[in-house]
C-alpha cells in the first residue's frame, strides 16, 4: 500500500483508492453527502478563512502543513499510519500469529460494531459544537473550534473508509447511517449517552475536549492494538490529531482557572461572579458533569462484549505490547468495588478478562487525575486555599454497577431525597448554566480576549495570539 498521499485525487488518501474503482466511486458518492451534512450541522460561523493545520503526510516528521483555508473546502482526507513490518497480534486466542489485512468472518460483526459506534460519535461532536462558534472568546479559540471540528470530520471519514472498503453494502449503509443520526435528536440520536449531551457554551468546549475527548484517545489506543490492520493504522493517525484536541481542553481549562484565580485575588472574595468571572465551585460542577458521562463512554465494569473482543484479538488493553502478563488473561482476576443498596461498599473477585472496561477507565482516572493537579497548581501559585477534584467514580453514573445507586462525590452511598436535597451544589444548575452562557459574548479582534479567560501562553505553530487565525466575513 502506497503511504504518500495523493493530494491531487478528490479524496486526498494514502491507501491507493485509484486503484480501485469501485471503492473510489463508492466514497466519491458519499463525499457530497458529507459535504451536505456539513453544511446543515457544522460549524455556524460564516468566515473567509481559518489558520489550519491539514495532514499532508503519515511520517514521523513534519505530517501536518498550516495555511488559512476557506473550510468548506477543507481537504478531509483518508490516512492510514505507515504499516509495520511483520505486524504480529499481541493478545487474545490469535496471539503471535500476523494480523489480518481482511476480515475473518466470524468477526465481522463485531468489527462492525465497534467501527459504527467510534464513527458515531466524531459528527456527534460537531453537531454539539455547532453554535459555538458565534461566541468565541477570542479568534485563537475560534480557529481551535474550527480546528477540532475538521478533524473530527475526517476521524468521520476515516471510519467511513474501514466501512465501504472492508463491509461491503452493509457498510456502506451504515455510512449514511452515519449522517442521519444527530446528536440530541428524539428520533435517532447518536449512540452514545455523552454525544447527545449539549455543549452550549466553551467552559463546556474545554471540559468535554479535556475529559470526552480523552476517552477518544483511550478507545483509540485500544483500538489501535486491534489484530484487524487497517483498524490498527487509521487509529495511529487520528490519536496524531487527537493530541491536539486535549490541549485545547486542558490549556483551555487553565486559562479558565487562572483568570478566575486573578480574580479571586484582585476582589478578596470567592464570589466573583459580579466581576464577570467564573466561581471556582461552578467549574467544579463542570468537571463532575463532564467527567462523569465521560465514564459512562467506558460500557460497564464488567463487559462480556470486552472479554470477547479482547480474545478475538479485535480490541486489546491500553498499551497492551508494553505489559508483562500472559495477554491471555483467563487466569487473572481484579477486585471490585461495587454500591449495595444498604448503603455499603461490596468487594468482589471478578475475571481481570471480563473486567476490561475497567481497566481501560483506570488508566482514563489517572490520566485525568493529572488536568485536576496542574489546575490546583495554579491555585496554589495564586495563593488560593480552594482545591478542585475529581468525584467518585459511582457520582452521577447512567451506565454500569453505579447506575440506579445515589453516590455522592465523596463516594458515600445516600437515599434520593439526600441526593435531590444536595444535587445543585454538585452539579451545574440551570442557573449556573445560564450565568455561564451570558459571559459568552463573542470576542473577535486580534489580540483581545473574554474578561472570563485568560489568554493561551503559546500561540498556534509558533504564530502570537494577536495573529488574525481566522479571516472574518
Ligand atoms: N451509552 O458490555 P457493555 C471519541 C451499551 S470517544 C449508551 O457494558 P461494551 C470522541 C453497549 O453498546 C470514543 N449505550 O459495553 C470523543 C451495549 O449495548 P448492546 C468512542 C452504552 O460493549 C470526543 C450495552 O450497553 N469510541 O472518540 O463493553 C469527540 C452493554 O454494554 C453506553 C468507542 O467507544 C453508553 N455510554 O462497551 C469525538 C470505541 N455504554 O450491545 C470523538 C468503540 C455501553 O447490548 N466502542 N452501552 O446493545 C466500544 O469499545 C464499546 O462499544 C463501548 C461499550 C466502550 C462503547
Amino acid at each position: 500500500m502506497p503511504t504518500a498521499i495523493d493530494y491531487d485525487a478528490k479524496i486526498p488518501n494514502n491507501v491507493g483508492l485509484a486503484d480501485d474503482r469501485r471503492l473510489q466511486r463508492a466514497l466519491e458518492g458519499w463525499q457530497p453527502k458529507f459535504l451536505g451534512w456539513w453544511g446543515e450541522m457544522g460549524p455556524a460561523l460564516e468566515n473567509h478563512g481559518v489558520y489550519l493545520r491539514t495532514a499532508v503526510s503519515v511520517g514521523r516528521d513534519g505530517w501536518a502543513h498550516f495555511g488559512h483555508v476557506n473550510v468548506p473546502d477543507y481537504r478531509w482526507g483518508i490516512f492510514l499510519a505507515e504499516p509495520t513490518p511483520d505486524r504480529r497480534i499481541a493478545f487474545g486466542e490469535h496471539q503471535g500469529e500476523p494480523v489480518w489485512q481482511q476480515i475473518p468472518g466470524e468477526y465481522r460483526a463485531d468489527l462492525q460494531r465497534l467501527i459504527v459506534i467510534q464513527g458515531d460519535t466524531e459528527p456527534a461532536s460537531v453537531e454539539q459544537q455547532r453554535l459555538l462558534g458565534l461566541t468565541a472568546p477570542s479568534l485563537y479559540d475560534l480557529r481551535n473550534l474550527f480546528q477540532v471540528n475538521v478533524e473530527e470530520g475526517r476521524h468521520l471519514w476515516a471510519m467511513v473508509y474501514l466501512l465501504h472498503a472492508y463491509f461491503g453494502r452493509e457498510g456502506r449503509e451504515e455510512a449514511e447511517a452515519l449522517l442521519y443520526r444527530n446528536s440530541g435528536s428524539p428520533d435517532s440520536p447518536r449512540i452514545l449517552g455523552a454525544f447527545n449531551e449539549e455543549t452550549a457554551d466553551w467552559l463546556a468546549f474545554y471540559m468535554f475536549t479535556y475529559f470526552t475527548d480523552r476517552d477518544g484517545k483511550y478507545q483509540l489506543g485500544s483500538l489501535k492494538e486491534s489484530a484487524f490492520d487497517p483498524l490498527s493504522r487509521t487509529c495511529t493517525f487520528m490519536l496524531k490529531e487527537e493530541a491536539h484536541h486535549m490541549m485545547v481542553g486542558t490549556t483551555g481549562v487553565d486559562r479558565v482557572v487562572t483568570r478566575s484565580a486573578q480574580l479571586v485575588r484582585e476582589h478578596d472574595t470567592l464570589d466573583i461572579a459580579a466581576c464577570g468571572g467564573i466561581p471556582l465551585d461552578i467549574i467544579q460542577k463542570y468537571i463532575n458533569f463532564h467527567y462523569t458521562v465521560s465514564l459512562d463512554l467506558f460500557g460497564s465494569e464488567t463487559s462480556t462484549n470486552a472479554a470477547n473482543y479482547y480474545t478475538a484479538g479485535l480490541k486489546g488493553r491500553w498499551q497492551e505490547e508494553r505489559r508483562s502478563d500472559d495477554h491471555q488473561l483467563t487466569e487473572d482476576g481484579v477486585l471490585l468495588n461495587k454500591p449495595v443498596q444498604d448503603g455499603s461498599w461490596s468487594e468482589e473477585e471478578v475475571p481481570a478478562l471480563l473486567a476490561l472496561n475497567l481497566d481501560l477507565r483506570d488508566e482514563y482516572i489517572a490520566d485525568c487525575q493529572t488536568g485536576v493537579k496542574r489546575w490546583n497548581r495554579i491555585l496554589d501559585e495564586h495563593g488560593i486555599d480552594f482545591r478542585l477534584a475529581l468525584p467518585h467514580p459511582a457520582f452521577n453514573r447512567q451506565v454500569g454497577l453505579a447506575a440506579g445507586h445515589r453516590v455522592t462525590p465523596d463516594g458515600t452511598i445516600v437515599d434520593e431525597e439526600t441526593w435531590e436535597a444536595s444535587r445543585r451544589h454538585w452539579l451545574p444548575t440551570a442557573e449556573d448554566l445560564a450565568f455561564v452562557r451570558s459571559l459568552m459574548q463573542p470576542v473577535y479582534e486580534r489580540g483581545k480576549i473574554a474578561s472570563w479567560v485568560a489568554p493561551p501562553v503559546n500561540g498556534i505553530n509558533g504564530k502570537p495570539f494577536d495573529y488574525e487565525y481566522v479571516r472574518l466575513v
